[in-house]
């Protein structure tokens, strides 16, 4: 397919490493999916879902210790240790590439090499990025081809240069004791071995459009963000793009594709979405911030995924989608998943691949008692969407009015605050909190600093990460979005969300977006503006079947001194430990903080 000697000297290597019986070009033709499609069926490696209720669907289960990203084995190899920061896990990179050839050495044997060539990014554009993935899986292959732009095309563009990232997959034998997921930012390289799962494997995902591609972003003056990135449009027409970061499974798709209450949409404003997860950004010739979304697809959580809470969702996974993790209901041959109707299969099959008994479901212990794995996951094509931005596949991408951050925390961070300028958001985002989830191995629930939610996938020192978003700020001067946090997880007592969320995070958006054009006023307070409870729209607005009253709002809005100075002794100790590489002006940041909580 291509006489690049660079391309071609890489796979010979690694062909002579793992040692495949053949080598396949993935070519991004139908035709070549489909057979693919049917040999996986043929191995069990998938299983055909109902034609008529699901067209073109899978059903995909990994191995049961294999469900999610595994954070402590993922690496950042730079030659200097201190270049990988405090936060990530760091090995020498000889060292790594020793120990994970010793993995990879004969681990395609009796298997076939898919060499999948792709772009981040619209094929040939000036924003884009190209990577070759090398997989022995399948399973690979095909989510890859959704997820990202597969093909003929992508290796045209690429030419003669070496400008690709490599990216080396083995399932081996999927032991966990022996799973690396290994960058190697200095040489554009991503060794991934011993899992078959998603963010570990799906090479484009966050090991390059978000690891490798902050470190190249540093390099080269643009950013890579674990960000959405949605368009609300207005009665009048106008299109305003605002993305927002939160961390694993803390809503980005759903608010990617929000539909809005009622009251909005008859007034004519609807939402698009352009992406859901990754945000490339840079500063375009007018010196505003653009946005593009490097994907093609969705890899989204399943759980909770239902008619109410995201109708566009659901609808782009009824075609031409790969469901991983879910549960199997046998009766008409589709799937299944905690929260998706209030009608558990009676004849199904779980997530691990046993008979399932709704009747054991016990919300203590999900991962044991659900039909669905909590992190399990669709993956459907960005254009199945029905919300899907006229923008997506504009090389330029769209220009970003407001950054919002956003974590799942039960308590202190109200429903929404502004930051008094750059600076100021560029503080609020690198001392973002939130409780952990499915979505990596580890305890869930627990509270952690999730910085601008990249904890998991800076690729290189967060103190110099800091400082590359102050830098951003700098160049962006007065043409600077606006930053915000937000929190849509505040709880009572009983732990019962406080605020509806879903759709009605419109109400909260409007705000936003008001704020952006000077619209509105706000209220100062310690850690920034807040809005007066007047202007958060709360018409015909329900929690829980219950009128959502100004008093709640006001709740959800206020600011609790003391758990505030908790915080921020709590950000002391998270600023020492990363270092003397962390900007002063961000000490200064957490040094008004507490003054003004005193
Ligand atoms: P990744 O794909 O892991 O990066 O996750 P994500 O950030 O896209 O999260 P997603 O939108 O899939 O939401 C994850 C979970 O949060 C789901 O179980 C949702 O039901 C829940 N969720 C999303 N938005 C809201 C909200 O506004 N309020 C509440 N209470 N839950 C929400
Ligand atoms: C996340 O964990 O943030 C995801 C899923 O979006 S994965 O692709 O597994 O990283
Ligand atoms: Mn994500």
């Amino acid at each position: 397919m291509t006489n690049n000697k660079y391309v071609l000297s890489w796979i010979d290597e690694m062909k002579a490493m793992v040692q495949p019986d053949k080598v396949v070009w993935i070519d991004g033709s139908e035709a070549q999916l489909d057979e693919l499609r049917a040999e996986a069926c043929k191995t069990g490696e998938m299983i055909k879902l109902n034609e008529e209720k699901l067209p073109g669907c899978y059903l995909h289960r990994t191995a049961v210790n294999d469900v999610a990203r595994v954070e402590d084995r993922t690496f950042i190899c730079t030659r200097k240790k201190e270049d990988a920061g405090n936060i990530n896990n760091w090995m020498d990179p000889a060292e790594c590439y020793a120990k994970l050839t010793k993995l990879y050495t004969g681990s395609y044997k009796g298997k076939t090499m898919y060499v999948i060539p792709y772009s981040m990014g619209v094929v040939g554009s000036d924003f884009a990025k190209i990577g070759i993935e090398l997989t022995d899986s399948i399973y690979v292959v095909l989510n890859m081809a959704i997820m990202t732009r597969v093909g003929k095309n992508v290796i045209d563009a690429l030419g003669d240069k070496p400008d690709f990232v490599k990216g080396l997959h083995a399932t081996a034998d999927c032991s966990q004791e022996n799973r690396y997921i290994c960058h190697f930012p200095e040489d554009n390289t991503i060794w991934s071995v011993n899992s078959a799962y998603g963010g570990n494997v799906l090479l484009g995902k966050k090991c390059f459009a978000l690891r490798i591609a902050s470190y190249l972003g540093r390099k080269e003056g643009w950013m890579a963000e674990h960000m959405l990135i949605l368009g609300v449009e207005f009665p009048n027409g106008d299109i305003k793009y605002v993305s927002a970061a939160f961390p694993s499974a803390c809503g980005k798709t759903n608010l990617a594709m929000l539909i809005p209450p009622e009251i909005y949409r008859n007034k004519g404003y609807k939402v698009w979405t352009v992406g859901d997860d990754i945000a490339w950004i840079r500063i375009g010739e007018d010196g505003r911030l653009y946005a593009i979304n490097p994907e093609n697809g969705f890899f989204g959580v399943a759980p909770g995924t239902n008619e109410h809470s995201n109708p566009n969702a659901l609808a782009t996974t009824k075609k031409d989608c790969i469901f991983t993790n879910v549960g199997h209901n046998l009766d008409d041959n589709t799937v299944w998943w905690e929260g998706l109707d209030n009608n558990p299969p009676k004849n199904a099959i779980n997530w691990k691949g046993e008979k399932w008994d709704y009747t054991k479901y016990n919300k203590a212990d999900k991962v044991n008692t659900s039909c669905a794995h909590p992190n399990s996951r669709f993956t459907a094509s960005a254009k199945n969407c029905p919300c899907l931005s006229p923008m997506f596949n504009s090389p330029e991408g769209v220009p970003v009015t407001a950054i919002i951050f956003g974590g799942r925390r039960a308590k202190t961070a109200p429903l929404v605050y502004q930051s008094r300028d750059w600076a100021h958001g560029v503080f609020v985002g690198s001392v973002l909190a939130s409780e952990t989830t499915a979505a990596a191995t580890g305890a869930v629930g627990v509270v952690r600093r999730d910085p601008m939610a990249m904890r998991p996938f800076i690729g290189y020192h967060v103190g110099d990460y800091f400082g590359h978003w102050l830098e951003m700020g700098e160049k962006l001067g007065d043409k600077a979005p606006k930053i915000f946090h937000v929190n849509w997880f505040r709880t009572d007592d009983e732990g019962n969300f406080l605020w509806p969320g879903f759709g009605d995070n419109m109400r909260v958006l409007l705000w936003i977006l008001a704020r952006c054009e000077g619209k509105v006023s706000a209220r100062e307070t310690e850690i920034g503006y807040l809005p007066y409870v007047k202007d958060i729209d709360i018409e015909g607005l329900e929690n829980d079947g219950k009128e959502f009253t100004h008093m709640m709002l006001d709740e959800l809005l206020s600011v609790d001194k003391a758990l505030w100075r908790e915080d921020a002794e709590n950000i002391e100790g998270f600023y020492t430990s990363i270092g003397e590489r962390l900007p002063a002006k961000l000490w200064e940041e957490l040094e008004t903080l507490k003054k003004n909580l005193e």
